[in-house]
């Protein structure tokens, strides 16, 4: 697939966010809890390594319970601390807000021997496009402050968040790296919507979807959401698809275009189940 993910705004803001590395305490890493390891950036170990770092497992809630767990323990032995976490849910605000207290707890400390009082923490929030960092932040904030939607590339420009109880948050534009090393990834990242629909080939991704499906058992999921029986190949899945939705050009002709955007929106608001796509295994396995 040759996809054009990385526009000149993705370098702009990654310069932007190691400018802005010196005025915060803290750097919020929001990754997909249905992708955790192709939605992290690898840059951001490199540049974020001295900063104190908490991750977020994002839209935890279209996420596989199980695994996610799994993922959870999985940081958590590699040194990470890591929530699972729904932006949109306001009952889950208090397990952020503690995760955050725990992780400022070191900083106020320092602040304190050095005679500052009640001295501001400021957290920077990164990630992928789509991921749900302005959600988080408007989460927090307990109101509309960020700009958020479900495409990616809304938030434009870095923009500071007031909270309560002395924090600041920076929402900054979402990023991708300039080159993925496997193809996997990729088609992971097209999947859930990182990457702009418009410069992808989104029949093809809904294709590789269902052969991923599969691979994964979870194809059911996909035959009882739009109530599909026999099929043989994976492309009969799509085919079926669009017949039962009457996506058809002339009577004949199947519109593979509307077909895909269907399905694909469908897992991406959990529609199809809660699924994730890969397992901390497939991570250790790829390193061995
Ligand atoms: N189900 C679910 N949806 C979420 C969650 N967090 C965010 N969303 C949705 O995901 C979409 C993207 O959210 P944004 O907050 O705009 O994402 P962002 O990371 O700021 O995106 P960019 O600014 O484009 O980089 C929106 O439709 C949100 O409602 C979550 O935890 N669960
Ligand atoms: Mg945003």
């Amino acid at each position: 697939m040759n996809i054009n993910w990385y526009p000149g705004h993705m370098k702009k803001t990654g310069d932007m966010l190691k400018d802005n590395l010196k005025l915060v305490n803290i750097v919020i890493e929001v990754i997909d809890a249905r992708i955790p390891e192709s939605s992290r950036n690898p840059q951001f170990d490199k540049i974020f390594k001295d900063k104190k770092r908490l991750l977020v497992l994002n839209k935890y809630d279209l996420a596989d319970p199980f695994l996610s767990r799994s993922w959870k323990e999985y940081y958590k032995n590699i040194g990470l601390s890591a929530i699972l976490y729904n932006s949109t849910d306001n009952k889950e605000r208090k397990k952020l807000e503690n995760a955050l207290a725990e992780s400022s707890r070191e900083i106020i400390e320092r602040y304190k021997k050095r005679g500052f009082i009640n001295k501001t923490i400021k957290a920077m929030i990164v990630g992928i496009p789509n991921v749900g960092k302005s959600t988080l932040i408007n989460s927090l904030a307990k109101r509309k402050s960020a700009k958020t939607g479900n495409v990616p590339g809304i938030t434009k420009g870095k923009q500071w968040i007031h909270l309560a109880g002395n924090i600041d948050l920076l929402d900054t534009p979402g990023i991708l790296w300039p080159k993925f090393d496997d193809e996997k990834s990729a088609l992971n990242l097209a999947f859930t919507g990182a990457i702009k629909d418009d410069v992808l080939p989104l029949e093809e991704i809904a294709l590789k979807f269902v052969e991923e499906m599969i691979k994964l058992n979870k194809v059911n999921s996909i035959l009882e959401r739009y109530d599909l029986q026999q099929w043989v190949k994976p492309l009969d899945i799509l085919n079926n698809i669009a017949l039962k939705k009457g996506f058809v050009f002339n009577r004949t002709e199947i519109d593979y275009f509307r077909t895909a955007n269907l399905l694909l929106n469908d897992f991406r608001i959990g529609k199809l189940g809660k699924i994730t796509l890969e397992t901390p295994e497939t991570i250790d396995g790829a390193t061995d």
